[in-house]
């Protein structure tokens, strides 16, 4: 008995030795991955006046919240391939709603992928790579098979209401539309209630061994649904356009894209659809809750990494723009919340990160051997001191046609400076100064008083640039989604 209780304690030890104190040995740290599709800063943790989000609020506290995280293209499947695959646009070449990563790189190993070969159980619940909301929802779109050992589609009743939408620009498909809907039913009976619900089940079924599961929520792309008691937290009183002085004619008409401004729309209708963006938000964010609240009754948060993230960012009228494909700061920046289990450190990182260092972080802290040639960096010196030395800038890019040529938009944010090249400098540039204008309502770019920032910033541009960029090869799918 004793010397059987003694082999117990010896395998213990050991045990524990792989667990924690060797480098790079896995310790074990399974994945809660929440996509969110199209959320902006517009919550609570990002200090928004209006908007009620508890519950990624309280993830935020337990966690470390990124305050100036970045998208590297502020479109889905660009977006979404980048930080899955781990590579830049220009590397994935990929700039559309309608190319898939493993078209590009057959022999890609992704991040879900990374877990699933280390004999992890790799699953996702909705929308993780791109596929085209609302109209294919319960499909799997650009799915990537080999990412998964299993994966759910949910399609709730907000997709077979969806002919009582309300689109206020009806010109432009449901996906790309200022849309909306005040949804009939419960929480649980719309596509996200069900993603919620699908991701419990599948923590429950699989909470026994190593996992990394993607949940993929819908909301608030547009249409933006949310049952009543969401809309009611908004009162339209409340809900306001931005007070902008008049600077339009200060940027470069390509980095523009809702023309006319504002889709010519009366302000009433603009203020209601944001309001049903808002409750989008806070709908979501119940379903998010349910689910963490999940990982506590089950034990796992004890063990489980959560990463919580927006794809893109979205505009809501300022610079009269709306949603997405713009290089903005309200475009560029994301969300990002990475709680660790058991963290020692939480709290607010000021220093620019971008969505392409999701996958080396993971790998770095589950102690999984990640491809030599990924193009983000592990956050692990932020996640362990928030304000630690960074000097990494952070990059967006977005492709527009310029008299029929197709031509590359760059943004550069730094924690000061945001500067931005439009085919080079050729279409325009902008420079916002961030610590006295966080509107960019004052494009320095032509202030000969700044060139020396101008210089500066054009160092941190991408060195290496595609020498012909492929045209987006569906313009209609790019509109949205
Ligand atoms: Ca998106």
């Amino acid at each position: 008995m004793a010397m059987k209780t003694g082999l117990r304690a010896f395998v213990i030890l050991l045990l524990g030795l792989s667990a924690s104190s060797l480098p790079g040995a896995n310790p074990g740290f399974n994945v809660l991955f929440i996509a969110v599709d199209d959320l902006n800063v517009s919550l609570g943790c990002y200090d928004h006046p209006l908007v009620k989000s508890p519950n990624i609020d309280q993830l935020a506290a337990r966690g470390v919240r990124f305050e100036r995280a970045y998208c590297q293209y502020p479109l889905c499947n660009p977006s979404r391939s980048s930080l899955l695959s781990g590579l830049r646009p220009d590397t994935s070449r990929i700039y559309d709603n309608a190319t898939p990563i493993r078209k590009v790189f057959p022999e890609i190993v992704t991040l879900p992928q990374l877990f699933k070969n280390n004999g992890y159980f790799s699953a996702r619940v909705g929308k993780i790579y791109h596929y085209g909301v609302p109209g294919d929802i319960g499909t799997s779109g650009l799915d990537d098979a080999p990412s998964w050992n299993q994966f759910i589609n949910p399609s709730g009743r907000d997709r077979d209401d969806q002919a009582d939408v309300i689109n206020f620009t009806p010109s432009r498909q449901l996906g790309a539309a200022l849309c909306w809907m005040e949804a009939k039913g419960t929480d649980e009976e719309q596509t996200d209630g069900k993603v919620a619900a699908e991701a419990i089940r599948l923590l429950e079924q699989h909470r026994g061994r190593p996992f990394f599961i993607a949940v993929g929520f819908y909301r608030p792309h547009v249409p933006d649904v949310a049952t009543k008691k969401y809309f009611d937290i908004y009162p339209l009183e409340k809900v306001l356009l931005p007070q902008e002085p008049d600077h339009i004619a200060n940027i470069p008409p390509i980095a523009l894209t809702t023309k006319p401004l504002n889709y010519g729309l009366d302000e009433e209708k603009l203020r209601r659809f944001k309001r049903a963006y808002f409750a989008s938000i806070s709908f979501v964010d119940a379903q998010v809750g349910k689910v963490l609240d999940s990982l506590d009754r089950m034990k796992l948060a004890e063990n489980t990494i959560v990463v919580l993230f927006g794809d893109h960012g979205w505009s809501l009228g300022e610079h009269g723009q709306w949603q997405k494909q713009l290089l903005f700061e309200e475009v560029a920046r994301v969300p990002l919340i990475i709680a660790l289990p058991k963290a020692a450190v939480s709290g607010v990182s000021p220093r620019t990160v971008e969505l392409v260092d999701i996958y080396p972080t993971l790998a770095d802290y589950c102690g999984l051997k990640a491809p030599a040639n990924l193009e983000g960096r592990s956050l692990r010196p932020l996640l362990e001191n928030p304000k630690s030395r960074w000097l990494v800038p952070a990059i967006t890019q977005q492709v527009r046609n310029r008299d029929g040529k197709t031509v590359m938009g760059y943004s550069v944010r730094t924690e000061h400076w945001r500067y931005t090249e439009w085919d080079g400098g050729a279409a325009g540039s902008e420079l916002y100064d961030h610590l006295n204008d966080p509107n960019e309502w004052q494009n320095l770019a032509k202030d000969s008083r700044y060139a020396k920032t101008i210089a500066d910033m054009k160092k941190l541009m991408p060195r290496a640039r595609p020498d012909e960029i492929p045209s987006p090869s569906n313009s209609k799918k790019n509109d949205g989604n």
